[in-house]
């Protein structure tokens, strides 16, 4: 039987191997990996390239209400475009509960946005920040059940942040219904009065940020939800973890026996806490949370992804635009720190930044980079189908040129942002082909697939969020 498509003489790499074949792709599946596999509808020569499991994004924001005035930047054609484009196959983003709304109609309206102009797929978290009996009791186990198998709770920002005793709550459903909880840790009080003392001394430019939530604020804040975790007895996933003694918290809690997992981002390999220090507003292109740390906080950051404190490497891709009153610079923003939107761009760019300063400088293995970039997040996540190159998985797959040199710069990405972060960073290895369940989305840097190509994804339980016992 004939293929539709095989992709033929690349080093094809997976999280514990690294091996030549051709990977031969039928109906969306990887149907053979082996050579001279015969005949096929389309053939890609990957001679000289790697052959990598198409990156899984488990942390990303896309067209999420962002406050009053303010827009986000990516809508999902723009936000999977550019996704595609840095090499994923799958991105997942959030879907954040309205107070008041039922969770379910939210749902459906970043459903709907969705619908017919995604470029990748796509699979929801969801957003708790009103844990009312109603979604409790009902909503919330009937949509893990429908595989919304994964939730976030925020210990900071108003309208969000959850008190202590609902995160227990939340994190009982979650231990109840085997869903994985994902926390964004940092303290909620202490970040509030510090932006008053901030603000009443007149310390309001953009690098403030960066002061008003300092490290024991994000340390405090870990240590807590995995100690409520502990209460549970329920796995755990720390998210964006920016610094060291935040990753102890994990590392210590591990070594006690807990399922406490953690990811960290770009923002806090190749970023610092000075770039917030721009001329004018430019510290608001890198304004996200937790800020950005320093050079220590960037090595310990490496080590976690080296010795396994982490096991996902996501984006936090949370665009805004800068010269724009909806994005960074909107009126109230100028006014202080605490009205910049929190979150920058960075779906495209997250891959190559891994993969050049990871595997290109030695710091992690061909295989590490894989994981980190997609096995671990189809794992943690319940994304059975996905993440690896085997027969019978989906054919989501990536095409690097491990040697192209490229400059990242805004003229190059796809997002709706009007910038990068990354502006400048010198990059070598780069995604040139993108295939989503075996239809090729971007070829040799170029678009060939219609907006509906990506889908949405409903999960399995992850064996992660099983409870210790
Ligand atoms: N948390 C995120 O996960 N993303 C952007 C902003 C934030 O606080
Ligand atoms: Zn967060
Ligand atoms: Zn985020």
């Amino acid at each position: 039987m004939s293929y539709d498509l095989i992709i033929a003489g690349g080093t094809v790499a997976t999280a514990s191997d690294t091996f030549n074949c051709d990977v031969g792709i039928r109906e969306g599946r990887i149907a053979a990996l082996g050579h001279d596999l015969g005949a096929a509808d389309r053939r890609i020569d990957a001679s000289g390239k790697l052959v990598l499991p198409g990156g899984i994004d488990s942390h990303v924001h896309i067209s999420q209400p962002s406050g009053e005035g303010i827009v986000m930047a990516d809508d999902f054609a723009s936000g999977t475009l550019s996704a595609a484009f840095g090499g994923n196959t799958t991105v997942m983003p959030f879907c954040v509960q309205e107070k008041g709304t039922p969770l379910r109609r939210t749902l459906r309206e970043y459903h709907a946005k969705a619908e017919g102009c995604c470029y990748t797929d796509v699979s929801f978290h969801l957003v708790i920040s009103e844990p009312s009996e109603q979604v409790l009791g009902q909503d919330l186990p009937a949509l893990i059940e429908d595989g919304y198998t994964s939730f976030k709770v925020f210990m900071t920002y108003e309208g969000l942040a959850l008190a202590d005793y609902e995160m227990l709550q939340v994190m009982s459903v979650a231990r109840e219904t085997g869903a994985l909880v994902m926390v964004h840790a940092e303290n909620y009080d202490a970040i509030r009065f510090l932006t008053q003392r901030l603000e009443q001394g007149g310390k309001i430019a953009p690098k403030f940020h960066g002061t008003s939530r300092p490290i024991p604020v994000e340390r405090e804040a870990t240590h807590r939800a995995i100690s409520l975790a502990e209460l549970i007895d329920v796995p755990v996933m720390i998210v964006h973890v920016s610094n060291r003694e935040a990753m102890e918290e994990i590392a210590r809690a591990r070594s006690r026996g807990l399922k406490v997992y953690g990811e960290t981002c770009p923002q806090y390999l190749v970023l610092t806490e000075a770039d917030m220090d721009g001329l004018n507003m430019e510290g608001t292109k890198y304004v996200c949370s937790p800020p950005p740390r320093d050079h220590a906080s960037q090595a310990a950051c490496w080590e976690g992804l080296q010795n396994g404190v982490f096991q996902t490497f996501s984006s936090d891709h949370c665009p805004f635009r800068y010269d724009d009153p909806a994005g960074k610079l909107n009126p109230k923003g100028r006014t202080s720190f605490r009205w910049v939107p929190n979150g920058i761009p960075g779906v495209e760019t997250r891959l190559p930044i891994l993969f050049s300063e990871g595997v290109g400088k030695g710091r992690i293995s061909l295989n590490q980079f894989v994981a980190l970039s997609a096995t671990n997040h189809a794992k943690m996540y319940g994304l059975t189908k996905k993440g690896s190159i085997a027969v019978g998985m989906d054919a989501d797959i990536a095409i690097w040129d491990p040697e192209r040199e490229v400059t990242i710069g805004q003229s190059l990405l796809h997002h709706g942002s009007d910038y990068t972060p990354y502006e400048g960073i010198a990059v070598r290895g780069w995604p040139v082909t993108t295939i989503v369940r075996g239809q090729v989305v971007v070829c040799d840097g170029v678009l060939e697939a219609r907006p509906g190509a990506g889908r949405h994804v409903a999960r399995d339980r992850s064996a992660f969020a099983r409870p210790a016992g």
